[in-house]
């Protein structure tokens, strides 16, 4: 039946008994796992990477392919595996999990047999799945800039970059310009150096406000793409003070880009909301000018030595090195409500399957809406207000699920 967790097949259990057993002298309950993330907890010790990084790769050809279905059930497989804590060594393994259909298990199987999938590999080749890959790696693009480069014959960057035919967005100019810091990940020590930099002009102008670290950072991840931030305070804020904060980066030479999002109060169209549909906070979309010398534990690396390059042709080639001492640093800031913050705070920190399984067990499951801003009871008719996560949970008859579990 949809919504019950799926009991597992008995040798399943008593191997999973056998794990829960070394930890705890009681005997363990019957033992069950749910085909929804947020009822499993799935940690950063992904015991079956060989198979999710496959299978990975290949929802995200499907999401590209506008393949919903496929995408979907690829997401959920793969998230299965994440949570599972032993790794799967034979088909078998995988009787009685829910989650899994025959394209799924088929993957699953070859990597068994061979150690890879060669529908992985074939993608990994494909022209089209490259340059898409290639092309949205660029800040400010998205599949159908990607499909129309594409289309026009683009393969390279360098290509797209030297057209004169092609004409590019303030956000895509920036995400040319600061590409390599920008694919490079951001590890921790950057994200804490960031964090200390935006709550210092934070707290300049509101002493009560509370800048709350999400995203996957808040999940425990040692890297991200980006740092993601919520800003609250106990009073109401101004509105220019998103503005403020902006403008002080700017100020202080941080600023290398910002799209400022304001605040939208349209009436929320509570039965269609689909699972990515961003919220309604003001927000800002920045990439940050952070000094290395901020980042504590950093390691000093030729890459960032460079060689400047002569400034005219007729000059003397005159090789001069010089340190480049900052990176460009892609920083989500969001400004939350006191009364949204736990809300804001469970659909920020992810990670997106985490998000979509909660979403579609409210709804399924309790009959209710859950999104960024609050939670809806469609039988009784009210909003239920939550001070914390916890809070949220437990109208969800859920039991609390810490964020470093979801890593879904
Ligand atoms: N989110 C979501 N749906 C989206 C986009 C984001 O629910 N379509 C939520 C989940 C994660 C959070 O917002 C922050 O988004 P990202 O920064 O994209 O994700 P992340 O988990 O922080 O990943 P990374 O570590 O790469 O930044
Ligand atoms: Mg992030």
């Amino acid at each position: 039946a949809a919504g019950k967790p799926v009991e597992i097949e008995e040798r399943h259990k008593l191997q999973v008994q056998k794990m829960l057993q070394s930890n705890s002298p009681l005997p363990p309950p019957v033992v069950t796992i749910s085909q929804y993330a947020c009822q499993r907890r799935s940690t950063l010790n992904n015991r079956n990477k060989i198979f999710t990084d496959a299978l990975e790769i290949l929802a995200e050809n499907f999401e590209f392919n506008e393949n919903e279905s496929a995408y979907v059930a690829f997401a959920r497989a793969t998230s299965l595996l994440k949570s599972l804590p032993y790794t799967i060594s034979k088909m078998a393994a995988l009787d009685g999990l829910p989650c899994f259909g025959d394209q799924t298990r088929a993957i699953i199987e070859e990597i068994l047999e061979d150690g890879v999938s060669s529908k992985v590999d074939d993608l990994l080749c494909d022209e089209k799945y490259k340059a898409r890959k290639l092309f949205t790696s660029v800040f400010g693009v998205g599949l159908k800039t990607a499909d129309k480069w594409y289309g026009q014959g683009f393969r390279t960057l360098e290509a797209v970059k030297a057209s004169k035919d092609l004409k590019f967005t303030k956000m895509q100019k920036a995400g040319f310009l600061y590409y390599e810091d920008i694919n490079n990940a951001v590890t921790r020590p950057e994200a804490e150096a960031v964090a200390q930099i935006i709550e210092t002009i934070v707290h300049n102008y509101a002493p009560d406000a509370i800048v709350t670290l999400t995203g996957g950072f808040r999940r425990g991840k040692e890297t991200g793409h980006d740092v993601d931030f919520l800003i609250s305070c106990p009073e109401t804020m101004d509105e220019n003070f998103l503005r403020k904060i902006v403008n002080k980066l700017d100020f202080r030479g941080l600023l290398l880009y910002y799209d400022m999002v304001e605040a939208t109060f349209e009436k929320r169209k509570l039965s269609s909301q689909k699972y990515d549909a961003m919220d309604h906070f003001q927000k800002c979309f920045l990439i940050l000018k952070l000094n290395k010398a901020l980042v504590k534990n950093r390691v000093l690396s030729m890459s960032s030595v460079s060689a400047a390059r002569p400034t005219d042709e007729g000059a003397e080639p005159e090789v001069k090195t010089q340190i480049k001492d900052w990176k460009a640093i892609r920083v989500d800031l969001v400004i939350v409500p006191t009364q949204q913050f736990a809300y804001a705070l469970l659909g920020w920190t992810g990670s997106r399957q985490f998000e979509r399984d909660l979403r579609r067990y409210t709804n399924h499951e309790k009959s209710m809406i859950l999104d960024n801003h609050g939670l809806y009871d469609r039988k009784k008719k009210i909003f239920l207000n939550a001070k914390t996560e916890e809070e949220i949970f437990a109208h969800l008859d859920l039991e609390y699920i810490e964020p470093w579990e979801r890593n879904a």
